[in-house]
């Protein structure tokens, strides 16, 4: 079998997304995800422009050798748009390869090792009222894990929070990136979110009792001592996981945050290696792996960084917000079902025009995810539906402290 053709694909039904089909002579098609947040056009570039003159008359079945070829080959390695192109390659290539054995992915990477893939949705609120009311529309969607985000008294804009319950009163929708000419500007407080922050725990722990599994994300927002002292806050109220208490590319400050608190930490939405994590993997500074199939060079690369810190006992959290498109998050409910390691699955639901473009064949039911058992990924684009939404500018918002620095957002 031999590629013959790669499209690069960029369309934004409900938000930008970038994906490439990868078309072999045999008259298969796989699907990758290229989507990189705010910066959609440089891997859309680096992939049409780098990436695809050298697919071309490759033999789509050897794939890690082409996603060697595609790392090494190029000498500058890593980095954000470099590891979402080799996914997105890398995604496509397993598609073909499960579409050739007639076989789910899932079936290729080893078989399910679970029935089904615990999810966890976003709940929040800009007060209490609000936030019960989001994490009781959450239940009803057949959550059973939920994400609590909260505005906090004297700031505008925080990350996470919805600004209003969204139209049809079912969903608290929340996508941070704006389709403006410049990012939106929010504000930050940290004193004021660490005063704040436990007592909104106490209520929802009052008010849901202490079965429902909470999580929370600090979006990298904390010095290590402040982080260190949430999680010791936090405590009390019994978290599955505090997301990205630091700005972890300092991976040794973690040692610090852990010295300090037993809630669960989980890291790494930002990272796209498994460089990124051979402190926090090999000294058990961490409990769950955040990273993306769409942002971590794809189901080659993820599946080698989760064996690695399944030696630890360290589990998966795949990363799953709006902005990976179907076809990532379908990539990651394959890996999610085979590996033994897996901890939960972030879904966060895309909008009707998304869906429209790329037809799934998951499930969820009863808070638990499943990729379906069509041959390959499961999802197919359709391409005339992609044309009718073209790529529009999009930034994520960025944080100013009260005297005007830039803060992490
Ligand atoms: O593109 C940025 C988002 O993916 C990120 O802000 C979402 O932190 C996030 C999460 O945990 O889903
Ligand atoms: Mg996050």
């Amino acid at each position: 079998m031999k590629i013959i053709a790669a499209d690069v694909i960029v369309t934004s039904p409900d938000r930008n997304f970038v994906t490439l089909r990868i078309t072999t002579d045999e008259g298969l098609t796989g699907l990758g995800d290229g989507t990189l947040n705010g910066r959609e056009l440089s891997v859309a570039s680096y992939l049409a422009d780098h990436v695809v003159p050298l697919l071309i008359g490759r033999d789509p079945h050897r794939i890690e050798d082409t996603w060697q070829f595609l790392y090494r080959s190029a000498y500058w390695r890593r980095g954000p748009v470099t590891m979402a192109a080799i996914a997105a390659v890398d995604v496509a290539l397993w598609d073909i390869k499960a579409k050739a054995a007639g076989m789910p992915l899932y079936q290729l990477l080893g078989g399910a090792s679970r029935n089904g893939i615990m999810a966890y949705g976003h709940a929040s609120g800009r007060d209490l009222p609000e936030l019960f009311d989001s994490i009781r529309r959450h239940l009803e969607m057949g959550y059973r894990s939920i994400r609590v985000q909260t505005s906090v008294p004297g700031l505008n804009a925080v990350y996470g929070v919805a600004s209003q319950p969204s139209t049809g009163g079912k969903r608290y929708d929340y996508e941070p990136a704006q389709r403006t000419a410049l990012p939106a500007e929010e504000d930050w407080d940290t004193r004021a979110y660490l005063r704040h922050l436990p007592g909104v725990f106490e209520a929802v722990r009052n008010e849901f009792g202490p079965e429902l599994p909470l999580l929370h994300d600090g979006h990298h927002r904390m010095t290590p001592i402040e982080a260190a002292r949430l999680g010791k806050a936090l405590e009390p109220y019994d978290l599955f996981w505090l997301e990205d208490c630091t700005p972890a590319e300092n991976q040794e400050a973690l040692r610090l945050v852990r010295r300090h608190t037993t809630t669960p930490l989980a890291i790494g939405e930002v990272f796209n290696t498994v460089w990124d994590y051979q402190t926090l993997i090999r000294e058990q500074l961490i409990d769950y792996v955040r990273s993306a199939v769409t942002h971590t060079g794809g189901i080659t690369a993820m599946r080698k960084l989760l064996d690695f810190a399944a030696q630890y006992q360290i589990k998966s959290g795949i990363h799953g917000p709006t902005d990976i498109s179907p076809v990532g998050m379908a990539a990651a409910l394959h890996l999610d079902l085979a590996i033994h390691n897996f901890g939960i699955q972030e879904y966060m639901q895309h909008g009707p025009a998304t869906n429209e473009v790329f037809r799934q064949s998951f499930t969820f039911t009863d808070g638990y995810l499943h990729p379906g058992e069509l041959p390959g990924l499961g999802v197919e684009l359709d391409e005339q539906a992609a044309a009718r939404f073209p790529y529009q500018p999009a930034y994520l918002p960025f944080n100013r402290l009260k005297d005007g620095t830039v803060h992490d957002w």
